[in-house]
């Protein structure tokens, strides 16, 4: 059986990739709603009914397990993922384990970028205010940056632009930390810590959520045997150049894009 992941695009290869790293044995299952991109910018209803859509798609495909590699979705409509599947599969979100490692590990000043619709949602504060009510938590609408990364701007002037703008906010001048709460945004994280030097701490939110992900897994005794050749699908609700090129990359030239409507 495999582990379903989905994004809106591109954002939650930085999720699927590591997952790949850490759990070699595992079957994939990537859906990236490239059709309806960007979900930071759209309403909880809509983003529901995206997710929820998706979710029943993987669920068909008998997948195990949901990751959900998109925060927007995460904050949006985690909880009507969970009572979809009601149970039959474990749902793994992409906040709530990054929250409740930093709250433990960190006790200072934490800044969070992400998308409006997670910035709205204000679940990264929550979160971790949940663990430890000490930690300064000020969170940062970035909404130019997935634009920036779904049409390939990596190393390009307009990015290094958008993120020193952002960057330069008054509400990130004394952090210690940065959580970067969109999927999307590990693609830029060569660019983001060259802004910052060694003055922050950049969390490695994939490496996080692959490792719960590994940690449930287990738990449930639904881990594959180590001798398994894993597979991997995508599939698209439309397909992008920019999505072929950065999957390819991540996954080696030999997969294929299935278009799916949704
Ligand atoms: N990658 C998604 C996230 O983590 O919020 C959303 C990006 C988008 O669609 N704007």
């Amino acid at each position: 059986q495999p582990i379903g992941i989905f994004d809106s695009g591109v954002g939650g290869l930085t999720v699927a990739k590591e997952i790949k790293r850490l759990l070699p044995n595992e079957d994939l299952i990537y859906f990236g709603d490239t059709k309806h991109l960007p979900y930071g910018e759209k309403s909880r209803e809509a983003i529901v009914g995206y997710s929820t859509k998706i979710t029943q798609f993987l669920l068909e495909k008998n997948c195990k397990a949901i990751v959900i590699a998109c925060n927007s979705a995460t904050a949006n409509a985690l909880k009507e993922v969970q009572d979809l599947v009601e149970e039959k599969v474990p749902v793994i979100d992409v906040i709530n384990p990054v929250a409740e490692k930093v709250s433990y590990e960190i006790h200072n000043n934490v800044g969070v970028i992400a998308t409006k619709a997670t910035v709205n949602s204000g679940l990264y504060k929550k979160s971790i205010r949940k663990h430890n009510k000490f930690i300064k938590v000020d969170e940062l609408a970035t909404p130019l940056l997935v634009p920036a990364i779904e049409e390939g701007f990596k190393n390009h002037p307009i990015t290094h632009s958008i993120i020193y703008n952002y960057l330069s906010n008054s509400k990130l001048k004394n952090i210690e930390t940065l959580i970067l709460g969109c999927t999307h945004y590990p693609l830029l994280i060569d660019e983001i810590k060259q802004y910052y030097g060694n003055r922050v701490r950049v969390i490695d939110s994939p490496n996080i959520v692959a490792n719960q992900l590994k940690m449930i897994l287990d738990k449930h005794n639904l881990l594959n045997e180590e001798n398994h050749k894993p597979t991997y699908q995508f599939f698209l609700s439309d397909i992008t150049k920019n999505f072929e090129k950065i999957s390819k990359k991540f996954f080696g030239k030999s997969i294929d894009l299935e278009h799916k409507v949704l």
